[in-house]
């Protein structure tokens, strides 16, 4: 029986990404796909049954697909050069698990399904969770299928070349019917139970959180014919709205708000760019707080853009509000796992779409930096196996 860093190290060098450092296997690149494969892989071995329904997302079943069942699972995809356990370790865990359960001669008496959700960090298309917003109609479909990666592919092309109908994308009741319960294992991303806390934490609540465009425009010229008083450089512009951001997000206690990805167009060293899009990540347990946040950046942008001759407009591509796990799913898991705290999360999952579904849950497994999102996450032999440990007594204990 292999443990879950054994089961993580099998797919130690897929994606991983050579000049950030660190993974990046964004939804249907050849890394995903083959970390679908590998999933697919285990399970089959493990006599689970497998199958892949219209929105990508991949079920790997003990017992006869049906509805109510208990489901556990987490996404194979990552940010670019992120970790390697933020999305894997909640599968691979739900492997370990099964083997547990199977070798304690557990009788389930309902089915139990291993999930894997596309595109949950949105890396390529921009949505946060898109596969579980998809099954569930958290997003319209429309806008779904015409998200455009990096290259301008849509996410109807691209999940058309990946054996799924575009046509067919989007809610699924008869899967969603089969979801009794979802409980997700993940990485801790923070530090709750810090360098020495218990390994085991449950989820209680999931930050709101959401995400906006900003375009800034100007005029691109040369950068060594231009005199700096003819300029209307929109680079100045995002310089200054960074800065805002960073002011407007300390002003708020329990705020969150970043700018991790900035294009300037066309990006040339010698040229003055004639747009820059940079993208807000902004975050709150209140919706009225963030819209704030959000709404104080947006002025000073417009402010700093007009003193510099740009324009800028400012697009919301997703937000979700703060959500809280099902109560009752979660006082039964607490009290199957003594000692193990409750802990809300910064970070989205899909546990946090399923949960205004579905009864969801969450377990955290210690990750002693708490830095995640980067190649420095970890988690150690001993933490990664309670996990599966705990993951195996709380299925055990729902099944
Ligand atoms: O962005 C998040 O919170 C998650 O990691 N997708
Ligand atoms: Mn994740
Ligand atoms: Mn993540
Ligand atoms: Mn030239």
């Amino acid at each position: 029986m292999e443990t879950v860093n054994q089961l993580l190290d099998s797919i130690k060098d897929v994606g991983r990404d050579a000049v950030r450092g660190g993974y990046s296997r964004a939804v249907y690149s050849t890394a995903e796909l083959d970390l679908r494969s590998w999933f697919i892989e285990q399970a089959r071995q493990r006599g689970l049954d497998v199958e892949t329904d219209r929105n990508g997302i991949i079920w790997a079943w003990w017992g006869n697909p049906q509805d109510g069942a208990l489901v556990t699972g987490s996404h194979l995809d990552s940010v670019p050069g992120g970790g390697a356990f933020d999305g894997p370790l909640g599968v691979a865990s739900a492997l370990a698990a099964v083997d547990l359960l199977k070798a304690r001669r557990i009788q389930p008496r309902r089915s139990l399904a291993i999930t894997a959700f596309p595109e949950e960090e949105g890396s390529r298309f921009g949505v946060a969770c898109l596969g579980s917003r998809l099954l569930t109609g958290a997003i319209d479909v429309d806008k779904a299928r015409n998200l455009r990666d990096g290259d301008g592919n849509t996410f109807a092309d691209v999940a058309r070349a990946n054996g799924l109908d575009p046509r067919h994308i989007g809610t699924d009741p008869e899967a969603m019917a089969r979801i009794g319960d979802f409980v997700e294992l993940h990485v801790e991303q923070g530090i709750g139970l810090g360098a020495h806390g218990p390994s085991i934490a449950v989820g209680s609540s999931i930050l709101g959180h959401g995400r906006w465009k900003l375009s800034i425009s100007g005029q691109g010229n040369h950068a060594g014919t231009t005199l700096m008083a003819d300029r209307a450089d929109p680079m100045v512009a995002a310089a200054q709205t960074i800065l805002a951001v960073r002011q407007a997000a300390s002003r708020e206690p329990d705020a969150r708000a970043t700018v991790g990805r900035i294009i300037p167009v066309p990006g040339g060293t010698n040229v003055i760019a004639s747009r820059v899009d940079l993208w807000l990540d902004a975050r709150h347990p209140d919706d009225a707080v963030t819209a704030r946040v959000v709404e104080a950046i947006h002025g000073r942008a417009q402010r700093v853009a007009a003193e510099e001759g740009c324009t800028v407009t400012l697009t919301e591509e997703s937000y979700s509000g703060t959500v809280h796990f099902d109560p009752g799913l979660t006082r039964s898991i607490s009290a199957m796992l003594p000692g193990a705290p409750v802990l809300a999360t910064g970070a989205g999952h899909d546990a946090g779409v399923l949960a205004g579904f579905v009864p969801s849950a969450m377990l955290f497994v210690r990750n002693p930096s708490g830095i995640s999102h980067s190649p420095e996450e970890h988690v150690t032999d001993e933490d990664a196996d309670a996990g599966a440990a705990a993951l195996a007594d709380v299925l055990a204990g729902l099944l």
